[in-house]
């Protein structure tokens, strides 16, 4: 009998729970496992969602604990604080990293062949955390990286052209935070450069920079498009694509910058991040990617990771 495909999620906060409902929905896994420290919530989500099983694909989910992860294909962690209305992603480290030091012990006990996808912010820095705590191989720790604020980016064009979003090409790359940038560049629709000014293009990429300061003041938290960006690396992953998707991966000698995670253009397939694609960047946006690099470079010494 073939192997059954099991994803679990560490963190069954908005962010987890919507993820997982989106996986359930579009029928990704065979298992799906909900933990969380507080096990109650994860009881009556697995509750909640197995009562809709009848209208869905047939994969069989429950509340569980660490032991559940030995068999995961994909541990997903989206565990931790939620950014507070005014917070930056940055201040957010020093109480984000306590969890994970414990939950990367619980997880590597028990399973050492599957991929880490890291979601809780700051994720750049969480995954290297996840990198360094594991010791697992680089490409099986991924951070969810620019995925999202590339799509906030393509969305924002498409609105903006009056072009369906999946039409549109465009990449924001670096922290997924403050000092995130535009690849414009490289931005295109059918290969043919966009008819956009620079006002435009300044309101677009700020628009895309701080989404998730205007959802969390609206609402309080954002999870809705997070939770699509995870299901589409969860299903490279599973059906060994090999999409490019910006993802935040430890970069070696990338345009000059190493030993950082970043979010860049990578490929994604079975073995988690197969390869970071070499793409040509002009000169003023290398030295922004550098500046992103840094600023994480500097949080991480001043954590003393
Ligand atoms: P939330 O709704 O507060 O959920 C967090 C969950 O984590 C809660 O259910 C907690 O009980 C649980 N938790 C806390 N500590 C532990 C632990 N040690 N072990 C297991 N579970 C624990 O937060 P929300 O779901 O809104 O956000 C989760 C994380 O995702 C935050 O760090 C956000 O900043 C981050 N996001 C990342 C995004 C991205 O693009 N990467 C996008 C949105 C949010």
């Amino acid at each position: 009998m073939a192997k059954k495909s099991r994803v679990v999620i560490i963190g069954a906060g908005a962010v987890g729970s919507t993820t997982a409902f989106t996986l359930l929905l579009r029928n990704r896994m065979d298992e799906l496992v909900l933990i969380d420290a507080n096990h109650k919530k994860a009881v009556g989500d697995a509750l909640d969602m197995n009562h809709g099983m009848p209208f869905l694909g047939g994969a069989k989910l429950w509340a569980g604990t660490y032991e559940d992860c030995a068999e995961a294909d994909i541990i997903v962690i989206t565990a931790g604080a939620a950014q507070r209305e005014g917070e930056t992603r940055v201040d957010l480290l020093k109480r984000n990293a306590a969890i994970f030091d414990s939950i990367i012990t619980e997880v590597t006990k028990v399973n050492s062949h599957g991929i880490l996808l890291i979601a809780s912010n700051p994720v750049d820095i969480m995954s290297y955390l996840s990198l360094k705590k594991s010791n697992w191989p680089v490409n099986r720790v991924i951070g969810s990286g620019t995925l999202l604020d590339s799509a906030r980016f393509r969305y924002l064009i498409g609105e903006k052209l009056d072009l369906d979003p999946r039409s549109v090409h465009g990449h924001i790359v670096g922290e997924h935070g403050d000092s995130e940038l535009p690849l414009w560049s490289l931005a295109n629709v059918a290969g043919a450069k966009l008819s956009l000014d620079e006002a435009d293009k300044l309101e677009i990429f700020e628009n895309t920079r701080d989404a998730a300061y205007q959802i969390i003041s609206a609402k309080g938290a954002t999870y809705y498009a997070i939770a699509l960006a995870l299901d589409r690396i969860i299903t490279a992953i599973l059906r060994d694509e090999g999409a490019v998707l910006n993802v935040s991966t430890l970069l070696q000698d990338y345009h000059g910058i190493s030993n950082v995670f970043l979010g860049v253009p990578c490929i994604v397939d079975r073995t988690g991040v197969r390869e970071v694609m070499d793409i040509q960047i002009t000169e003023e946006e290398k030295a922004l990617l550098h500046r992103s690099a840094d600023k994480l470079k500097g949080l991480i010494e001043s954590i003393g990771l």
